[in-house]
């Protein structure tokens, strides 16, 4: 059966109520840290050896897609009724949007220690306990906004800039790709200061504490975050219909350094589950978003 996927804000009570229940539910088996590892073992970024298959490379968008399906259907065999919502943060962008209200992803972190003191994932309710990442302790950290170097969440208009790109990516496929649609709402430039981060990099440093680096998936709002990136890629390819939905086709060749056997082409296996990015181009018949 198709699921769907809501915004965060069209959440009923109950809803918001069984997606965090089936989520604390995950980390109490142990099964919540196995996805933060796996998000640590594939963050490789350009300067390191190694297959790119997660960030700063084409994949970012299928290989997170498959991430997200794994994550919900580890949620749905816990309870059937639940997806993964999805957060607009053109629309939410302040901390007193309903995301952060305690029925649902708790709110900011305390001055003192950036510690998360209300809703489900407050350390103090005893079962959102961080094990995964280099942390100053045990309990989840936000730092909404970074009041020492205060950045906005991403606007509107940064975001259309991305969606009008209308190629998919762009040599050298990596976080200097100067164009593309991937690149743009990843996030990467060779900007300074706030400038220096856009679209999805710049939710990341927005809502900081542990979503700041490879172990970000501690935070649950990662997923929010990344329905959204994801559904984003569907209205991409609405508005570019004639342009390639994934790029590149072929892999760059063995004289090609030193890109060749650091990207997934379009018919290349992407860890760790052995899919292809073209498989994973739509999702009809799996999942929508309302
Ligand atoms: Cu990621």
């Amino acid at each position: 059966m198709v699921h769907t996927r809501k915004n965060q804000a069209r959440l009923t009570s109950a809803e918001k109520r069984r997606f965090v229940n089936a989520v604390l539910d995950l980390k109490r088996r142990g099964e919540y840290d196995e996805f933060v590892r796996i998000h640590v073992e594939h963050y490789v970024s350009d300067g390191e050896d190694g297959l790119r298959v997660a960030h700063m490379t084409p994949s970012f968008l299928p290989w997170h897609r498959r991430f997200l399906l794994e994550f919900e259907r580890a949620l749905q065999r816990l309870d059937s009724s639940v997806t993964v919502p999805y957060w607009d943060w053109t629309a939410d962008r302040s901390p007193g949007a309903s995301l952060w209200g305690s029925g649902l992803m708790g709110g900011n972190g305390r001055r003192s220690d950036r510690q998360v003191m209300t809703g489900p994932f407050a350390r103090s309710n005893g079962t959102w306990i961080i094990t995964e990442g280099e942390t100053d302790g045990d309990f989840l950290m936000r730092d909404f906004g970074r009041p020492q170097n205060p950045i906005e969440l991403p606007t509107k208009a940064t975001l259309d800039w991305a969606m009008r790109d209308p190629v998919y990516d762009r040599a050298p496929w990596d976080s200097t790709s100067d164009g593309g649609f991937r690149n743009k709402l990843e996030g990467w430039t060779s900007g300074a200061g706030n400038s220096k981060w856009r679209n999805h990099n710049r939710v990341h440093r927005w809502v900081g504490g542990h979503m700041l680096g490879g172990a970000s998936v501690n935070d649950p709002v990662f997923w929010l975050n990344h329905a959204f990136v994801d559904l984003l890629w569907d209205r991409w390819q609405a508005r570019h219909p004639r342009s390639a939905p994934y790029l590149p086709e072929k892999p760059p060749g063995p004289g090609k350094r030193p890109l060749h056997g650091r990207i997934c082409a379009r018919f290349e296996r992407m860890p760790p589950w052995d899919v292809k990015p073209d498989e994973l181009i739509g999702h009809r018949g799996i999942y929508r978003y309302a």
